[in-house]
């Protein structure tokens, strides 16, 4: 299997997080795409190809003007307020507040476009943002072309990202520009599998009126854990997305044992959609280690998870999500792939 990165993902480098409602070190850090991409090396999994530069267009047919202009000027902005450290907002608008018309403060701008207070905004995140998105379309790509499989090494990640707004460590949301445009040159139907320990709320939002973006979530109870605010089972889409959004909440502390129930049938309704393409947001934060989840599986269970993928047989674009053990992430993502490959 080829594996898609750029060294330019890796100048996202934040320092800290707000998490639990504290600073803390950040942990979407870029020593997690360094290993992964040691370990495809070590394991030899196959070729690593930089990504080809797709331009704004499939970015625009996922997130608004507004959003990606406001992504494209920020750190000039941000630095011509005085500010000089990464950036996190404090003030969004909830209910009874307005979200027109947009401010002109970029501390306003900052809620306005984003979800959480969780999410470091710095000087090259959206470069790494953009090149993140480029990796996992050469990846779509790849698999476009005739390959059986292919892996984008994304990193910042994605899923969490919606149509106008940043967070959860995700700025572009990448596995719905893939799928976009798997769609836009030629499939008529694409599966989106969220197997993240995190509710793929971005991807979810994007696509919740369409029938032909299957999307498909396994991940902790969002009563219990982030993003708290969507992914429970009654979501099951919209007006002609009716019934082409699933969700399956699991409690903390879920094992390999209790989660295959959950991928049995997620791997049910794919059979029955017959997508032309299948794009996994591969989260490895459902690992017993991970220092912000709940679940427990070991590195083993990512190789069976990754053979259970391959018996849906179909056409798969791998895109790399959450997963911050960083020591067994290498591992447990290659576990996945290889998997996968060998059936
Ligand atoms: C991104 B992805 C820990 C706070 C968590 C945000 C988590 C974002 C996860 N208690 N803050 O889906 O892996
Ligand atoms: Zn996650």
């Amino acid at each position: 299997m080829k594996t898609v990165f750029s060294t330019i993902q890796l100048t996202h480098a934040p320092t800290h997080e707000i998490s639990d409602g504290q600073l803390k070190p950040a942990v979407e850090i870029p020593s997690r795409a360094q290993i992964v991409l040691d370990t495809i090396r070590e394991r030899r999994l196959g070729e690593v190809i930089g990504p080809e530069d797709f331009g704004a267009r499939p970015l625009r047919r996922v997130h608004s003007p507004e959003y990606l202009a406001f992504m494209e000027s920020f750190w000039e902005r941000w630095t011509a307020a005085g500010r000089s450290s990464e950036a996190f907002p404090f003030v969004w608008p909830v209910r009874s507040l307005r979200s027109d018309p947009i401010p002109d403060h970029i501390d306003g701008l900052l809620g306005r476009y984003s979800m959480d207070a969780g999410t470091p905004l710095g000087q090259h995140t959206f470069e790494a943002a953009k090149a993140s998105a480029n990796t996992a379309l050469t990846a779509a790509k790849l698999v476009q072309g005739g390959e059986r499989s292919a892996f984008g090494l994304c990193r910042p990640p994605g899923h969490h990202a919606g149509i106008d707004f940043y967070g959860g460590y995700c700025f572009l949301n990448n596995a719905a520009i893939a799928a976009q445009w798997l769609r836009d040159y030629g499939a008529a139907r694409v599966a989106i599998l969220d197997v993240d320990y995190h509710h793929g709320n971005g991807t979810q939002a994007i696509f919740y009126d369409r029938s032909d973006i299957l999307f498909l979530s396994i991940h902790a109870d969002p009563k219990q854990e982030y993003p708290y605010f969507l992914g429970h089972a009654d979501e099951t889409g919209v007006n002609a997305g009716t019934g082409f959004t699933r969700n399956w909440p699991l409690p903390l502390g879920t094992s390999w044992e209790g989660y295959q129930q959950a991928l049995n049938e997620a791997c049910r309704w794919l059979l029955v959609y017959k997508p032309d393409y299948l794009v996994v947001s591969l989260g490895l934060d459902c690992f017993q280690d991970d220092p912000i989840s709940g679940f427990t599986f070991t590195s083993d269970d990512f190789t069976a998870l990754g053979q259970r993928l391959s018996y849906v047989d179909v056409p798969t674009v791998f895109l790399l999500e959450g997963g911050y053990a960083v020591d067994a992430l290498g591992q447990n993502c290659v576990n996945v792939l290889q998997g996968f490959i060998k059936g």
